[in-house]
């Protein structure tokens, strides 16, 4: 029990170390827009609504959060300035969907879905790579039997940054030659990951076509190639999102959602940006949900999206 509580506040102040930006720059606002008030009234929210905003929040999520927040202070009467922050934290929690999955069931593979594919996709420089290193590493700490495919054949240094989270992690990595046809390299994995009986197979992808059709295109392509192998890969599509973007990451959800199938968010690069608001905003506002974050490039440094410690961390008052 002493190591997983040690383990847990090691987590916790990643995500804290992580957010500190965004919160520094959310906390000082918010402490700015209740000097001299002790009730939190019109004049606040309104002042609250351009803060979460500018937060990277997103509209639609911002004015959900005020309705909900002006519904409690019509229903408590009196809301002081003091309470703002803890109140601001259970109204959004309540307001993100989907429940957190604790760690040991995130990575662990029911019996009947293996391998289970993982198709990382994304435009260029979101962290896909990257992400699929952490992934690989937690994958296999958890007990699998992990494979990689560098469907990224668009230049040599993708295949061989991906090569090098192989090694680090110690996993099978499955290639072809730079240029290579990316849906021949995720075949390859395939096969060679039934053969060598794995458990999970990531595949990554270029983010770097000609244009979104091309893109789109490839992606339906490599997944009809993987079928051949695998009925039902790929379970899992992983979009990555750089979070340090804000509205421009909102944007790029939306238009993979809308021309694929993902099912599933990962958004990256919250160490060191001031717009971590911008992941509360894509899980409200995406039916998909927001799986992993991002907090470094290191290989530790992947966390499960949890919604209330997220918000926790985001917007507790010190
Ligand atoms: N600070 C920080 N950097 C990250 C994170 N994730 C990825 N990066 C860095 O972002 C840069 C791009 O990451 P990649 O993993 O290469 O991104 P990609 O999507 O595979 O890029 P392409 O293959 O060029 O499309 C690298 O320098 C990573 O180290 C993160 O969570 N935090
Ligand atoms: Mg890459």
């Amino acid at each position: 029990m002493a190591l997983f509580g040690l383990f847990n506040s090691k987590k916790k102040k990643k995500l804290d170390d992580g957010l500190a930006k965004s919160k520094e720059s959310l906390m000082g606002k918010l402490q700015r827009a209740v000097v001299g008030k002790s009730k939190v009234d019109d004049e606040v929210l309104d002042k609250l609504e351009g803060i979460l905003i500018a937060a990277d929040i997103g509209v639609n999520t911002t004015l959900k959060i005020i309705r909900l927040l002006e519904e409690r202070v019509a229903r408590d009467k009196y809301v002081g300035t003091a309470e703002l922050n803890k109140i601001l934290q259970e109204e959004v929690a309540s307001l993100l969907m989907g429940n957190s999955v604790p760690d040991g069931e995130a990575f662990s593979i029911d019996e009947t879905d293996k391998p289970f594919v993982i198709m990382v996709v994304g435009v260029n420089g979101v962290g896909k790579t990257t992400t699929i290193g952490k992934l690989a590493h937690r994958f296999k700490e958890a007990g699998n039997k992990v494979v990689v495919g560098a469907a990224d054949t668009f230049r040599a240094a993708a295949i061989e940054q991906l090569e090098v989270w192989a090694e680090r992690v110690d996993i099978p990595l499955v290639k072809q030659k730079m240029g290579a046809d990316p849906a021949s390299v995720a075949f390859d994995t395939l096969t060679s990951a039934v053969a060598q009986k794995a458990d999970v197979v990531l595949i990554d992808t270029a983010g770097r076509l000609h244009n979104k059709i091309n893109l789109m295109n490839e992606l339906s392509k490599i997944k009809r190639v993987m079928q051949k192998v695998v009925p039902n890969a790929p379970q899992e599509v992983l979009l990555v999102l750089d979070g340090s973007t804000g509205q421009n990451a909102f944007e790029q959800a939306k238009q993979f959602t809308a021309a694929t199938d993902i099912n599933a968010l990962a958004i990256t690069k919250l160490d060191g940006t001031a717009k971590g608001g911008v992941v509360i905003g894509i899980s409200d506002q995406f039916q998909i949900p927001v799986k992993y974050i991002g907090l470094g490039e290191g290989i530790d440094d992947l966390q499960l999206f949890r919604k209330e410690e997220f918000v926790e961390s985001l917007f507790r008052g010190e």
